[in-house]
């Protein structure tokens, strides 16, 4: 399963405009509808796969993948974080989108960023607490008429309530790999990693005034990208050459989907590693930490339950060396073992039997 980043926000924030940014190609939009949500899988950029792809002239060549959603919001008007849990419990991550255009927000107040961008975690936060404050009344219904329950699980949701009630994120509870896992069935929406983009108006592009997000956002812990997201959406649209003179004009020196995707496996912590053949060449995605071992059993369950060692090599010296057997006889290719961690650009080739 491709990662999934769901898109949220206040009303007219620009959330769809920035999925448009994101899943248009010069071919058209590529996007799927379920459930009125609009699910892209979006390829992601990584010049390494392509100079890959150019030295084994491989039969295909597999990019990793990111999932967007653009959430349909029953009712369209202020976000209803608690009607959306069954839907955004899932996501393995949230783009939250600010209105950084024009001069009034969705409700015809003066626009101010900060106030929205706050708004919204404080909506997050509140769907949390509610959730937790129910769970935790009905365990203690539960012991009262003599029921057994989890004291760790019991302790943890108190931790997670005491910490919500003084205002703060449960991504910024220090948690435990045990808590976290007894948290993980809540799906709650604040332990999740947060990435903010401000929708910046054409003209706000050209000449910046400062809005105060740059401070408001790093005080909450997260990051932000800028962009506009209805001219990203255009650019998209174009051919790599008439793409590049547009975004030039704008001084928009990389695509939004290549930084938000960048800035996405920033938060998430992800990395990539490499499979290389004359059939393929695949990107594939990792959490930092990932011995070789699970990396393996990415690429299939048989290579984890029978693995017996990998070869490998940093991406950038396979290309450097221009072979696998060179890398070979220069040492370069380095045989390790299941608990080796695997790192951001290993070309890994996997002895495995079953
Ligand atoms: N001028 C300007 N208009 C924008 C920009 N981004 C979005 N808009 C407009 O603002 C309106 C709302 O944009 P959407 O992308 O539909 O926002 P949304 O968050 O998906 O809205 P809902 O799904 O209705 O909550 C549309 O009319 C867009 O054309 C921008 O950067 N500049
Ligand atoms: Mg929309």
């Amino acid at each position: 399963m491709a990662l999934a980043l769901y898109l949220i926000g206040a009303p007219r924030s620009g959330k769809s405009a920035v999925f448009d940014a994101l899943t248009h190609t010069p071919s058209g939009p590529h996007f799927a509808t379920k459930g009125g949500h609009r699910i892209g899988t979006v390829k992601v950029p990584d010049e390494r796969l392509d100079a890959l792809s150019e030295l084994f002239h491989p039969q295909r060549t597999v990019p990793a993948e990111v999932t967007f959603v653009d959430v349909a919001a029953p009712g369209g008007e202020a976000a209803a974080f608690r009607d959306l849990f069954p839907v955004l419990g899932t996501a393995d991550a949230f783009v939250l989108v600010v209105q950084a255009f024009g001069d009034y927000d969705f409700e015809g107040r003066p626009l101010d960023p900060v106030a929205q961008l706050e708004a919204v975690l404080l909506e997050m936060a509140l769907a949390d607490y509610e959730k937790l404050d129910q769970r935790l009344e009905r365990i203690r219904a539960d012991q009262r008429h003599g029921a057994k329950v989890s004291p760790a699980e019991v302790k943890v949701l108190e931790a997670c309530h005491a910490h919500l009630a003084a205002g703060r994120p449960l991504r910024a509870l220090p948690l435990r790999e045990d808590e976290l896992k007894v948290l993980r069935t809540y799906q709650f929406l604040t332990l999740k990693p947060v990435l903010v983009v401000a929708n910046m108006g054409e003209e706000r592009l050209r000449e910046p005034k400062p809005d105060g997000l740059d401070e408001a956002v790093a005080a909450a812990g997260l990051e932000l990208i800028r962009f506009c997201a209805p001219l990203e959406a255009e650019l998209a649209l174009l051919e790599r050459e008439d793409q590049q003179a547009l975004a030039a004009e704008y001084g928009i020196r990389e695509p939004a989907r290549t930084r938000l995707i960048q800035a996405a496996y920033r938060i998430l912590r992800l990395i990539s590693f490499f499979t290389c053949g004359e059939d393929e060449v695949r990107a594939w995605t990792i959490v930092e930490g990932t011995t070789a071992a699970a990396a393996a059993g990415k690429i299939h369950t048989d290579m984890e339950r029978g693995f017996i060692r990998a070869e490998v090599v940093p991406a950038e010296m396979l290309l450097q060396r221009g072979s696998l057997a060179r890398c070979r006889e220069t040492g370069e290719l380095r045989i390790e073992g299941k608990e080796y961690v695997v790192r951001d650009g290993d070309v890994l080739h996997v002895r495995f039997n079953v």
